[in-house]
This record gives structure tokens, C-alpha cells and sequence, in this order.
């Protein structure tokens, strides 16, 4: 018998005994042997229950059952209960009032921020014991699991919004821990717009919509957001992240995600270190490119969630790597900068990153609401051997997160939730609250008390492996509101990052300001923007100031340098997996489908999905052309005996205005609109994505006006068999993006 059998057991023979029983706690007596109080005993050290078993006893399956109330009795509620066939509805009618009643009440608050998200369970495996820095029992010993749920998200966007807008993403992750719950709640960028939480309401106020007519939605380009950003310079270094590439990632799965902050890790023994973490992705970087992006939000505003959800179903499980920066207590400023300053990094080139473990995302949730949109993270979500430091933003938030809790929950009792229970057993002495889910049995529910044995008893550093905070922390200091003057230098790092990008992504930055930027109407706030660009680097302001017609301050050289770190570009590297990746096959109904079934077989092989696009559904087809764009492939293959598809837009509409009605699957098709086949290849080489044509010739490139022979540009002539193709077609997925398509600014 395991240790938790022998634990049941016990709880059984207790449940009769009733009182006294040393294997149980007071709490869990008389609840059945089920029920998640009694499931652990923390004296056996037993693992947290995994996800499957934990949510199952939660879980609700309505099969071959008749309709109940919420009481319990079996209904039937489809027509009302009305006084007479022709009659006003009876407000005697409880099923419906009931029924009607839950639904008015069926939303909570939206996240004030993040309200945009999707999530997912999985396990993370610690590499070793890291004992040596720090007591948290989930990093113990090698190969140990613990089960997480991530949630990502954007931040400015309401809850309907798009998931490709550009924005910096919420990458917030739960552990839940033997010891606890842990909840790193970070994003898909190392720094913050801010650097002390008293600011955060003025930088939300200043990023979401307008008040009065509520745009844009999901969008910083207004005048509020770079009125603050230009007026709160200190927003810069994160602002140069989220209009690079990491603001418009391809997918959640490609994407780093950073705990921000400088935390603390502790021994056992009180021994400090402090550490940044990241999670860093599998599957290697990458992001979609602005009007890609821009237009997959009309198209598939799902498009993160989806290939989220997809991956996981087919089994393609995403990973990150669980590392940290580990740095000494006496480093705090020997950097150049503070490292309670969360508007900076550490360069990994001089701290580099130990990984610590695996992270793995192998579930998709049942229930959106009851698990992805009721998940609290909370950064004062910290086990034993993991403290924090005296950031001010991080200091803020551990206010901030537990009281927007109990606005969305309207009560205390949210971590009482399935999703926000701890896998071990929870003993406190809070009590009562709305939705209050247990019957505790204590009497004595404060401590000290002598009628309950002391118990719950007070755990420690040294009783209890309780929670404690790092010994050598002190501090000390007259009462002040200012900025810390190690925290003044805001403009070297956006510098840092800049100098560090590919040529071809500091450009893409640029058109991100310049698109920004064009959209504000206040002549004053554009010059304090290029005021701010200059501090940062000569050259940005410049260019920018170019497309908005206005001239760029002289160079104010205070901060320039030409240092440069690795690690920061969002396309610097090729993908390190394809699993999940999708391939766009446009063909005709009126062609074979042997060809598409081959490839689709061979990239199946390399868990690549192919997706067969035609006029009309039938055998062997996926797609219509009228459903389909090019947002929704990483490659676009076209098949050669297809070509007479590739017609321009312009012929077909000419055509199709002789020729009314014709539906016969040709050039003149109605079944699909003006030159779509044409727009899906032409705006996949615009978007930098492998094309390729299978068959005769290239007839489809030269409508397309694209130069066969050009990098992730592929023709494979009649004779390619389909594993000759996909190890071409594969290595360009590989590169994902080519790059070199795009000019740069002379
Ligand atoms: Fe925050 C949610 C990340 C600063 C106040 N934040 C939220 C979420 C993430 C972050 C990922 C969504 C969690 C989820 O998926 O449920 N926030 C950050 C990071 C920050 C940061 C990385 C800086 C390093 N946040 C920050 C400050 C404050 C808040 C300074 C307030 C003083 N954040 C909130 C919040 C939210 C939130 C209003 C909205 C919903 C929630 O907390 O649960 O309390």
C-alpha cells in the first residue's frame, strides 16, 4: 500500500473513531474520504494529487441524466409556465426565474487588465536538487513533479478582443506545489513600462480606450498612451520591446515568458541569492509580421487560443525551460543599475541563465470559465525558499492582485475554487465569507486556542517547514515619495535592446512607432515622443519624426552607446520544432488529389499539419477558398496543375462581370471572392512565409510577382516525390520568417 492508500485508510477508521485520531487533521474529520481536505496528509509527504485526479471529483458529466434544477429535482424548462395557452408568464414559475436568474448573474468582472486569455495545464520537472540555493521543495530533487497551469494573455484588450493585437503579453504560470501554491505572473518581456505601482492605474488609464467614445479598442496608437509613455520615460525600454516583434508573437507556444522582478531564493538554512526567472521556449521564437498580425485579428481573432488548444490536442505538447539568473545579495547595484528596478535587465551575457527545470503543457482545460477565466494568480503566491525583494512595482502588486480578487469574486473565498485550491490541505482560521465550500469543524478557529489541541499550529523555519522570510533582509531609510536615484538612467537599455536587433527587426520597429505614431492628433505629444526616441538613439528619432513630417531634435548623446547583448531578438534564430505548424495547400477540385495526400502524409511525419484548400469542399479537401487566408498557414504551397486559379483580381472581376454566375471552378469561379487564391500566396511571400509551387511550371509566382530562386521560395518540378519536397519545404519552415523581402530605410 502507497502512503496515501495508507493515509485513506486511516481517514476511514478515523471517520469512525471521530475525534482524537492522530492521522487526520480536525478539520477533515467526518468528511468523506473524497473530499479534497482529507485527500493529503502533509506528514506523509506525498505528492500533489495530479491534475486528472484532483479536477476530477469537480467535474460534471451530463450523461444520459434528466434536467435538474439547481436544487436537484428533475425539470423540464423549455416553455414557461403561463396562465393559459395564450397567457402571461406566471412569476409562480421558479424554473424560470431560476434558470433566468443564474443567467443574468452568469459573468464576473472581467480582468482589469489581461482580460484577454488562454491557458492550459501541464507539469513541470525540476532538473535536479537545488537544495544549495534554495528550501522550495518543488525544485528538491531531480525529476520531481509538480503540476502548473499557465495563463497568457494581453493586457490592454477587453475579453472579446483579438488575440494578434500588439501588445506585451501576460505569461503567468502556477505551480502548485507540495508546499503551496507559487505563481510566477510575468510576461512575454523582462522589463515594465513603470517602475513604482502607485503609476500603474495612470499607465492603464493612459493605454486603454478613450472614455468618452471607448477606441480603440485593444490598441496603443491614441494619444493618451504615448502622452504617458513620452511624459513616463521610464516606459520606454518596455515600449521598445512590445513594438518589436514580441508584441506580435506568432503564438503563444513562441513565446519566452519572464518573472520581471528580482525575487529571492532562500535555503533552508536562510541563505539568500537573488534571482530573475525566465521560462524559455521550446519551440524557439517567432511573430507575425504587422499586417499579418493586424489582419489575422479580423480574420481569427481566436488564432493564439486556437493553435494553443490544437497543439495540445494533437499531442504536440508546448515546453519552456525553467531558468533563473542567480546573483549574489551584493550585487544589487553592480550592474550599472539596480536590480530592484524593473525597467531593466540583467544581460545574460553577464549573468547567464541556469536552467532549473522543464515545463510542459500537456492538458487543455474543460471548462473556459470555471478553470482559464476563474484562475487567481496572485504574486504574494510564494512557497518556503522563494522570497521577495524590495521592488517597488512588485512591493504594489502584492496589494493589488488579492484585492482585484475579491472584486471579480465578490468574497474571500476564490481560492476555494478547484483551479485555485492547492493540491495539499489548507488549515486556517479564516472562516465564513460568501460561497464559503466547507464545513469547518474547529471551534477553537484562532490561535493561541488550548481547546483545539493549538491547533492549526503555527509553522516556522524551524517547525512546520513553514514559510519565512529571508533573515538578512533589513532595512531602513526616512520616509520619502520619490524615485530612487538608482533607478534614473531610462534610456540606455532601450538603447541596449535597439543596438541588439537584426537590422531588418529595428526597421520593423521603426514602422511600429511610425504606424503609432501617425494616429495621434496632439502636435505636442508627437514632439514629446521624438523628444524622448532621441534620448534613446539619434537615428530612431529621425526616422521617425520622417513619416509624421516633422523634424527630430538635435542628438542628445547624454545616453548613447554601441553596446549590444544577445538573447533579446524575436527572429535573431531558427525555430527549434515545427510540431504544430500548418502548411496551406491551394489547389482545385478539379485536380487529383494524390499529390496533396502524399505531402499531407510525409509532413504528418513531422507533426506538420497540411491543409488542402479548393473551390469546393469534397474527398481529400479541408478548406474552401471563400474560408481561408493566408494568416491562417506558416507556408503556402501551390499545386501547378491549380495555376489557372492564379489569375489577378482585377481579370476576374472583369470576367466575372461577363460571364455572371459561373460556378464551373476555373479562373471565372464565383465560388470564392475576386483573386483570393492569388491574395493567399502573394500575402504569404508579403509575410515572409515559405511558398512554393508543386508541378508545372511557375506561372501561379509570376502572377504573383514573386522571383522563383529567392530564399523560402521553392518549385518543385513533376517528378519531386513528397519527401524530397517536405525536406525542402521543412528547413524553410525552420527559418520561418525570411527576412531579407523587406527594405530598409536608406
Ligand atoms: Fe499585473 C493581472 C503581469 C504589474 C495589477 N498582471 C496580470 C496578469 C499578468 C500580469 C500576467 C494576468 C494574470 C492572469 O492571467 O490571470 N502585471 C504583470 C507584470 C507586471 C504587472 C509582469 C510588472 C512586472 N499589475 C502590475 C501592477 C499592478 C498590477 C504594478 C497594480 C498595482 N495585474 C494587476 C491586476 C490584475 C493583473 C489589476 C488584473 C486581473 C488580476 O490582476 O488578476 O490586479
Amino acid at each position: 500500500m502507497v502512503k496515501s492508500d495508507l493515509f485513506i485508510a486511516f481517514a476511514t477508521l478515523c471517520h469512525v473513531a471521530q475525534a482524537g485520531c492522530p492521522y487526520m487533521d480536525n478539520d477533515a474529520r467526518d468528511l468523506p474520504a473524497s473530499h479534497p481536505a482529507v485527500r493529503r496528509d502533509e506528514s506523509t509527504g506525498a505528492p500533489p494529487a495530479s491534475t486528472d485526479e484532483f479536477l476530477a471529483k469537480y467535474e460534471i458529466k451530463d450523461t444520459d441524466v434528466y434536467l435538474t434544477n439547481n436544487f436537484g429535482g428533475q425539470i423540464e424548462d423549455q416553455e414557461s409556465l403561463s396562465a393559459g395557452e395564450r397567457g402571461p408568464t406566471l412569476l409562480e414559475d421558479f424554473t424560470f426565474r431560476e434558470k433566468i436568474t443564474h443567467f443574468d448573474h452568469e459573468r464576473v468582472p472581467e480582468r482589469a487588465v489581461h482580460a484577454r486569455g488562454a491557458g492550459a495545464h501541464g507539469v513541470f520537472t525540476s532538473y535536479g536538487d537545488w537544495a544549495n540555493i534554495t528550501g522550495a521543495s518543488f525544485l528538491k530533487a531531480p525529476g520531481k513533479e509538480t503540476p502548473v497551469f499557465i495563463r497568457f494573455s494581453t493586457v490592454a484588450g477587453s475579453r472579446g478582443s483579438a488575440d494578434t493585437v500588439r501588445d506585451v503579453h501576460g505569461f503567468a504560470v502556477r505551480f502548485y506545489t507540495d508546499e503551496g501554491n507559487f505563481d510566477v505572473v510575468g510576461n512575454n518581456v523582462p522589463v515594465f513600462f513603470i517602475q513604482d505601482a502607485i503609476k500603474f492605474p495612470d499607465l492603464i488609464h493612459a493605454v486603454k480606450p478613450r472614455p468618452d467614445n471607448e477606441i480603440p479598442q485593444a490598441a496603443t496608437g491614441h494619444d493618451s498612451a504615448w502622452d504617458f509613455f513620452s511624459q513616463q520615460p521610464s516606459s520606454l525600454h518596455t515600449l521598445f520591446w512590445a513594438m518589436s516583434g514580441h508584441g506580435t508573437i506568432r503564438s503563444y507556444r513562441h513565446t519566452d515568458g519572464w518573472g520581471v522582478h528580482t525575487f529571492r531564493f532562500v535555503t533552508d538554512e536562510g541563505k539568500t541569492k537573488l534571482v530573475k526567472f525566465r521560462f524559455r521556449t521550446q519551440q524557439g521564437k517567432a511573430s507575425l509580421l504587422w499586417e499579418e498580425a493586424q489582419i489575422t485579428a479580423g480574420k481569427n481573432a481566436d488564432a493564439h487560443r486556437q493553435d494553443l488548444f490544437e497543439s495540445i490536442e494533437k499531442g504536440y505538447f508546448p515546453e519552456w525551460v525553467f531558468e533563473a539568473q542567480i546573483m549574489e545579495e551584493e550585487d544589487q547595484l553592480r550592474f550599472g543599475f539596480d536590480l530592484l528596478d524593473p525597467t531593466k535587465i540583467v544581460p545574460e551575457d553577464i549573468v547567464p541563465f541556469t536552467p532549473l527545470g522543464k515545463l510542459t503543457l500537456n492538458r487543455n482545460p474543460r471548462n473556459y470559465f470555471a478553470e482559464t477565466e476563474q484562475i487567481m494568480y496572485q504574486v504574494g503566491h510564494v512557497v518556503r525558499g522563494i522570497d521577495l525583494t524590495e521592488d517597488p512595482l512588485l512591493q504594489g502588486r502584492l496589494f493589488s492582485y488579492l484585492d482585484t480578487q475579491l472584486n471579480r469574486h465578490n468574497g474571500p473565498n476564490f481560492e476555494q475554487l478547484p483551479i485555485n485550491q492547492p493540491r495539499v490541505p489548507v488549515h486556517t482560521n479564516t472562516r465564513d465569507g460568501a460561497g464559503q465550500m466547507y464545513i469547518p469543524l474547529n471551534v477553537a478557529a484562532y490561535s493561541p486556542n488550548t481547546l483545539n489541541g493549538g491547533s492549526p499550529r503555527q509553522a516556522n523555519q524551524t517547525h512546520g517547514r513553514g514559510f519565512f522570510t529571508a533573515p538578512n533582509r533589513s532595512v531602513g531609510g526616512r520616509f520619502t515619495r520619490a524615485v530612487s536615484s538608482t533607478f534614473a538612467d531610462v534610456w540606455s537599455q532601450p538603447r541596449l535592446f535597439f543596438n541588439s536587433l537584426l537590422p531588418v527587426e529595428q526597421q520593423f520597429l521603426i514602422n511600429a512607432i511610425r504606424f503609432e505614431v501617425a494616429q495621434l492628433t496632439s502636435d505636442v505629444v508627437k514632439n514629446n515622443v521624438l523628444i524622448q526616441l532621441n534620448r534613446v538613439s539619434h537615428d530612431v528619432a529621425v526616422r521617425v519624426a520622417e513619416a509624421i513630417n516633422l523634424k527630430a531634435p538635435d542628438a542628445d548623446a547624454k545616453y548613447y552607446h554601441s553596446n549590444t547583448t544577445t538573447g533579446v531578438s524575436a527572429s535573431g534564430e531558427p525555430l527549434l520544432k515545427i510540431d504544430g505548424l500548418k502548411v496551406g495547400y491551394l489547389t482545385s477540385s478539379s485536380v487529383s488529389g494524390d499529390r496533396a495526400a502524399a505531402l499531407k502524409s510525409a509532413l504528418g511525419d513531422l507533426n506538420v499539419g497540411l491543409v488542402v484548400v479548393a473551390e469546393r469542399l469534397g474527398r481529400g479537401i479541408d478548406q474552401i477558398y471563400q474560408a481561408t487566408f493566408a494568416g491562417q498557414f506558416d507556408a503556402v504551397v501551390v499545386d501547378g496543375s491549380a495555376n489557372a486559379l492564379f489569375a489577378p483580381a482585377g481579370s476576374l472581376a472583369h470576367s466575372n462581370a461577363t460571364s455572371p454566375g459561373n460556378r464551373t471552378g476555373s479562373a471565372h469561379s464565383t465560388l470564392y471572392p475576386a483573386g483570393r487564391p492569388l491574395q493567399i500566396l502573394q500575402d504569404g511571400y508579403q509575410w515572409g512565409k515559405p511558398v512554393a509551387v508543386v508541378g508545372e511550371g511557375s506561372k501561379a509566382f509570376e502572377a504573383a510577382g514573386i522571383e522563383a530562386g529567392t530564399p523560402g521560395v521553392f518549385e518543385f518540378g513533376n517528378s519531386s516525390d513528397a519527401s524530397s519536397i517536405v525536406k525542402q519545404l521543412s528547413k524553410g519552415l525552420y527559418t520561418y520568417k525570411f527576412l531579407d523581402r523587406y527594405p530598409l530605410d536608406q
